[in-house]
C-alpha cells in the first residue's frame, strides 16, 4: 500500500498570511498562533512569511487570489472572525469569505488554510483564538504546513 501524507516541518516554504483588521482584537490571536506554528514546528524562516492586511472577511478572497496568482507562495493562511449580530449581514460575509477561499484554493492549487471564526458572539470567539478552546490561527497553520507537503509529494 502506498500511503501519501504531509510531514510539518517546510523550511523552504513561503507562507502569506492574510488577516482581516476587523475584531482584530480576536484575530491578532490567531496570527499569533499561526506565526508560532509555522516558525517552530514548521521551521519556515521569518523572512518567508508574508502577512498582509486587509479591512475585512469580506476583502479576503481577493487578497487570497491575488497572492495565489502570484505563484510566489506554497500555502496562504487565512485569518479573520466574523460574528453575529442583529442582521443577515453575518449569513452574507461568511459565506462569500468561505466561498471565495474555497474558489481560490481549487483555481490555483494553492492551499488555503481557513483561519476564519464565524461565531454567535464574542465569547465563543474568544475560547477560539487561544483560549479553551484553543487557537483556530494555530490549526490552520498546521493544515497549511501538512498540504504543503502532501502538495510536493503528489506533484
Ligand atoms: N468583517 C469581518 O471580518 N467580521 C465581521 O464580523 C464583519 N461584520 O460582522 O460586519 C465584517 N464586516 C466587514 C466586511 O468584511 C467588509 O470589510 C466591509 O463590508 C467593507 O467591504
Amino acid at each position: 500500500m502506498k500511503v501519501i501524507e504531509g510531514l510539518m516541518a517546510a523550511p523552504e516554504a513561503n507562507v502569506a498570511i492574510v488577516v482581516a483588521r476587523f475584531n482584530s482584537f480576536i484575530n491578532d490571536s490567531l496570527v499569533g498562533g499561526a506565526l508560532d506554528v509555522l516558525k517552530r514546528q514548521g521551521q519556515v524562516a521569518e523572512d518567508n512569511i508574508t502577512l498582509v492586511k486587509v479591512p475585512g472577511a469580506m476583502e479576503m478572497p481577493l487578497v487570497c487570489k491575488k497572492l495565489a496568482k502570484s505563484g510566489k507562495y506554497d500555502a496562504i493562511v487565512a485569518l479573520g472572525c466574523v460574528i453575529r449580530g442583529g442582521t443577515y449581514h453575518f449569513d452574507l460575509v461568511a459565506n462569500e469569505n468561505t466561498k471565495g477561499m474555497s474558489s481560490v484554493m481549487m483555481e490555483f492549487e494553492v492551499p488555503v488554510a481557513f483561519g476564519v471564526l464565524t461565531t454567535e458572539n464574542i465569547e465563543q470567539a474568544i475560547e477560539r483564538a487561544g483560549t479553551k478552546a484553543g487557537n483556530k490561527g494555530a490549526e490552520a497553520a498546521l493544515s497549511a504546513l501538512e498540504m504543503i507537503n502532501v502538495l510536493q509529494q503528489l506533484d
